[in-house]
């Protein structure tokens, strides 16, 4: 029997603060947007929140480069409005979690702007410096963001500093106690004030290849993916133990470990009993149509089986070791629409409805992306000065080095761009969506919030939004939420095009998605207890992108 604990009972809402709500005007989402927007997450049903970066920073990286652990940015407000954000949410019974970003800081931390001032500063052990090899970096190994992972050290002869992400986030040397003795001070201080826990970033990168040796080249640049060198690598258990020791452990709270790059293999060390996290991210099938989640322009030519294979993999992987973060965006991910969904005609609501049940009864904890309950979709762009994210930018360039032409780079960036998910939240159907009044929001809206909007979706009971209404209810206030929550996963076998699994418990429910544009036939009988179409003349065949949860007979 599954162990019951609060965070498998939890529905996630992931929040990217800067294109939520902009309540001051300025073009810029803020904390006080998320506080005046809490009757609407009430009403959808979500019980905790997850919130992207509102730490003091640069926003090089839209916050996931921070420059003061314990400062609130100005443009998000203050430690004023979060702890009012904290105390609204938890009246409304929302319980709330932050992202911790501790691989990196920003260069415009205090600890780095030391360790950069003085190869004497207490404070240059807390990085990675690294003489230059016969003139030139330490190593061949290629940044995530692009470009080499090593940076000049001004002012010094033949120096180097390391990141992993982009030069302006230096990653921090957790071979250091004394780093690591802050990075667990600072986490104890901010669940002291009423957190209910974290999201930890890119925490399978703190343990790099002492040897900083070459990796062998895979692209034109001559360099070859960090990845293979830093991304859980043999030494990190260590540090991962400790993380777990000194904070979590110690507290009735939730850790969430964005952890690509682990094999099944070892998910019993990440989230067994006495794993290092609550529960983590999988990416086996988030990246399903690029070889390579960093390459963009590496595309694949998936078809639904091979997704039903990665998922029933990862749900049963995951069953044998503990519990998961089910998901299908996030705000590094284009929208789900246009990526699951390749048939066009079919990027609207009942293709939102289908991902939507697809994913959210699957055995753990779902995590709604904002928008994704409105079937928000990805953009289209005519040129790379209208993007914004880092990552865009080099994938841009770095497709036409390995020879594809502008308009093609273009294309890979309009499909895979993390800016897709970053756009401001269509709240209505005015020129702003609602987002903000009079400026401009800081990143171009999608153009579509005449047709997909909140307003239009809140009290229309064919919406996305009232759909998303129901699969929470269902799950989490029905006579079935034991079984929807604790029940065993188990797939069902069906043609190629339909993604079906049960959940096992006092009753058994089965889940049916059709991922094709084509009639297809299952073999079902039960009580119907979610359609996503109006009608349903006979429970065997399923329409285009029809899906249905029933009680099995
Ligand atoms: O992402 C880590 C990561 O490895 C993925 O972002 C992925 O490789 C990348 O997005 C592909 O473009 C986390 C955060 O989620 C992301 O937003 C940050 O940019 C990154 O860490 C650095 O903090
Ligand atoms: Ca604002």
């Amino acid at each position: 029997l599954e162990e019951k604990q609060f965070w498998k009972e939890e529905v996630v809402y992931q929040i990217y603060p800067k294109s939520f709500y902009d309540s001051n005007d300025d073009g810029i989402g803020d904390i006080k947007g998320i506080t005046k927007k809490l009757d609407y997450l009430a009403d959808l049903g979500v019980t905790m929140l997850w919130i992207c970066p509102i730490f003091t920073s640069p926003m090089v990286d839209n916050g996931y480069d921070i420059a003061d652990y314990k400062g609130i940015q100005k443009e998000f407000g203050t430690m004023e409005d979060l702890t009012e954000l904290i105390s609204a949410a938890k009246e409304k019974g929302i319980k709330l979690i932050l992202d911790l970003v501790v691989n990196h800081s920003s260069d415009e931390h205090e600890w780095f702007q030391s360790a950069l001032s003085s190869p004497e500063s207490p404070y240059r052990d807390y990085y990675i410096f690294k003489q230059g090899k016969e003139g030139t970096t330490p190593n061949n190994w290629r940044s995530i963001f692009g470009g080499s992972v090593w940076e000049k050290v001004p002012n010094e002869e033949n120096m180097y500093y390391f990141h992993t992400f982009d030069k302006r986030q230096p990653d921090l040397n957790w071979e250091n106690p004394n780093l690591r003795a802050e990075i667990y001070e600072m986490i104890n201080w901010w669940l002291e004030k009423g957190l209910t826990g974290f999201r930890i970033d890119s925490i399978t990168f703190i343990k790099k290849d002492q040897d900083y040796g070459d990796v062998t080249p895979d692209g034109s640049d001559g360099l070859g993916s960090v990845k293979h060198k830093t991304r859980n690598r043999p030494g990190i258990e260590t540090f991962l133990a400790e993380l777990n020791d000194k904070t979590f452990k110690n507290y009735e709270c939730v850790s969430v470990g964005e952890a690509p790059g682990v094999p099944y293999e070892q998910y019993d060390q990440y989230i067994g009993s006495d794993g290092y996290f609550n529960m983590i991210f999988d990416f086996h099938y988030a990246d399903i149509d690029v070889e390579n989640g960093s390459e963009w322009f590496r595309r694949t030519n998936w078809q639904p089986k091979d997704f039903k294979e990665l998922l029933f993999k990862s749900q049963e992987a995951v069953q044998a070791s503990g519990w998961g973060a089910n998901f299908l965006e996030n705000h590094d991910q284009p929208r789900s629409l246009s990526k699951y969904i390749t048939d066009s005609r079919y990027q609207n609501e009942s293709g939102a409805k289908a991902l939507g049940t697809l994913f959210f009864f699957l055995r753990g904890t779902p995590f709604i992306y904002q928008g994704q309950e409105i079937g928000m979709k990805n953009f289209q762009r005519e040129t790379i000065d209208d993007f914004n994210d880092v990552s865009s930018i080099d994938n841009y360039h770095r497709s036409m080095l390995e020879g594809f032409s502008e308009e093609e780079a273009l294309g890979f960036v309009n499909q895979r761009s993390r800016d897709n998910t970053r756009t401001p939240f269509q709240w209505d159907d005015t020129e702003r969506a609602g987002f903000s009044q009079s400026s401009e929001p800081w990143l171009k809206l999608v153009g579509d919030q005449s047709e997909i909007n909140a307003e239009d979706q809140i009290d229309r009971s064919d919406s996305i939004f009232s759909y998303y209404k129901e699969m929470i209810q269902l799950r989490n206030h029905s006579p079935y939420r034991e079984t929807l929550i604790y029940g065993s996963f188990s797939p069902l076998d069906t043609a190629d095009d339909v993604i079906a699994y049960e959940r096992l418990g006092e009753e058994t429910i089965q889940i049916f998605v059709n991922l094709s544009n084509q009639v297809q036939k299952i073999k079902a009988s039960g009580e119907v207890l979610l359609n996503t179409y109006s009608e349903l003349e006979n429970i065997c065949e399923l329409q285009p992108y029809q899906a249905i949860v029933i009680r099995k007979e």
